[in-house]
């Protein structure tokens, strides 16, 4: 049977990059989509055959079909409503990947009755409408076009896997099932003798709760992986805070000079950092008898410090640093490594004394030599994983998902706390509500747009 899409329209977009390429792969979805093959290609039904037989790749020319003029040679792949991405009918038309063969037949596809290009994720919009994908998996399908990095994309892989939407399904399942258990005491108190919640519903409610909480405290490991870590390098003028920069990224990203007060604006490197997205941010230096120009770059640099998944505070090796006071523009709880640079400039005699304590890891390097290098960024490394550590397995990846967990473990902790089984009912009720919000069983068009902002066009 045919899905309806919301407009009825069919759509095309190009599902393969812009540029030149070897090949370039034109998407189309809609009722009539075998209708339009046929007369792209010349073709009729001949006695109920038609030529393209679903889910194979056959080899076509394709015409004008108001002008006869032959547009390219191409494979074509059609696949039947109800067995496609959108769960509309659908085709793939694999083209030589000029630009001019392309613009000759996206232009001869805008002259179809019928026919226009795809918005931005139109497609999978229509693959979740028509209930081919839940919101979840149309999420981790986005995160897969966008992963940067191996460990994004082994997060997104495998919140399309389904085990993520099985553990809300399961909740919201055994939230269903108790629920019915108590609306039929409801309905039939004088067949239930026994009270439904106290006789096995509580202890079912009770373990969901314990696996929310679970799940939600691993949440930041998965939303950090989703979102990227952010590394800040921040310390008094002239410690090296740009070398680090630039011997981390292994490129003049920033300016170095031996005159205190070079970097003013943030500059700012994503890395893909053995897997790990992260992007680092090097600042001005901070210091209280600035100028006008350095003063609005300390101040962007303490806007950063208080976003930074971790701060890398850079320091002089045996020298006394005053800007201790600087130290605190750091949130409690955002892990902090102090580097005490240039030990090449150390008489043998003098050793960095740092062992203090106090709340951060200390290391000594030679930004400049690479004496230590290695180790120091072994170590960045092993801080920055903790901090994603098993979120390529998180269940909430986004906020949005947080926030809907949290709302229902919410209403079942008042469940069990109510005195009265109709209270019980409606609270169980607005769990399963909260769940429907993350699946997308229960959708408003704001989620959607949320959703599907960030598409881009043919997927
Ligand atoms: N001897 C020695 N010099 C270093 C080392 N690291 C950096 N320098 C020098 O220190 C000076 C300042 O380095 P930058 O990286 O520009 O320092 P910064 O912290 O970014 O300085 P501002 O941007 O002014 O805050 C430059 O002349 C660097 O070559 C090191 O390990 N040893
Ligand atoms: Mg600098």
């Amino acid at each position: 049977m045919e899905r309806d899409s919301r407009s009825g329209e069919g759509i095309y977009a190009l599902a393969s990059g812009e540029g030149v390429s070897a090949v370039s792969v034109l998407r189309l979805s809609g009722r009539g989509t075998l209708g339009l093959l046929e007369v792209l290609c010349g073709e009729r039904q001949r006695g109920g055959v038609h030529s393209f037989p679903p889910r194979k790749c056959v080899l076509r020319r394709l015409f004008h079909p108001h002008t006869g003029m032959l547009l390219d040679q191409a494979l074509v792949v059609y696949f039947e409503s109800g067995k496609s991405y959108t769960g509309e009918e659908m085709a793939e038309l694999h083209l030589h990947g000029g630009l001019a063969v392309r613009r000759a037949v996206i232009g001869c596809l805008s002259e179809m009755e019928g026919w226009r290009p795809a918005l931005a994720g139109e497609f999978t919009r229509r693959a979740f409408l028509g209930g081919r994908l839940d919101l979840q998996e149309t999420e981790a399908i986005l995160d897969l076009v966008n992963a940067e990095t191996e460990e994004q994309r082994r997060q997104a892989v495998h919140q399309l896997s389904g085990d993520t939407g099985r553990g809300y399904r399961d909740w919201t399942d055994t939230v269903k099932m108790v629920l019915a258990h108590v609306e039929a005491s409801l309905d039939f108190p004088e067949d239930a003798d026994f009270d439904a919640f106290e006789g096995g519903g509580r202890d079912v409610i009770e373990k969901v709760c314990a696996e929310m909480k679970y799940h939600l405290g691993r949440a930041k490991y998965g939303e950090r992986l989703h979102q990227g870590l952010l590394m800040v390098i921040a310390g008094e003028p002239n410690v090296g805070k740009s070398t680090f920069l630039n011997r981390l990224s292994e490129r003049e990203a920033a300016i170095v000079t031996s005159e205190a007060g070079t970097t003013r604006d943030p500059v700012e490197v994503r890395l893909d950092w053995n897997g790990l997205p992260v992007t680092v941010v090097d600042t001005a230096g901070l210091r209280e008898d600035a100028g006008d120009i350095e003063q609005m770059g300390i101040e962007r640099a303490l806007g950063f410090l208080e976003r930074a998944s971790v701060v890398v505070w850079i320091k002089e090796a045996g020298k006394r640093m005053k800007g201790r006071a600087w130290q605190r523009m750091v949130p409690q709880g955002t892990p902090m490594v102090e580097l005490y640079n240039k030990i090449d400039m150390l008489r043998e005699d003098k050793t960095s004394r740092h062992r203090e304590g106090g709340r951060a890891l200390s290391y000594d390097v030679s930004l400049k030599t690479g004496e230590n290098w290695m180790y120091v960024k072994g170590e960045l490394e092993k801080l920055l994983r903790g901090l994603v550590v098993g979120g390529d397995q998180a269940l909430l990846v986004r906020e949005r998902h947080k926030d809907g967990v949290m709302k229902a473990r919410r209403s079942l902790l008042r469940a069990l706390k109510a005195k009265d089984l109709v209270l019980v009912s409606e609270e169980l009720r607005q769990a399963i509500r909260h769940l429907g919000t993350v699946t997308g069983k229960v959708t408003t068009e704001e989620i959607l747009d949320v959703v599907f902002r960030d598409f881009c066009i043919g997927k």
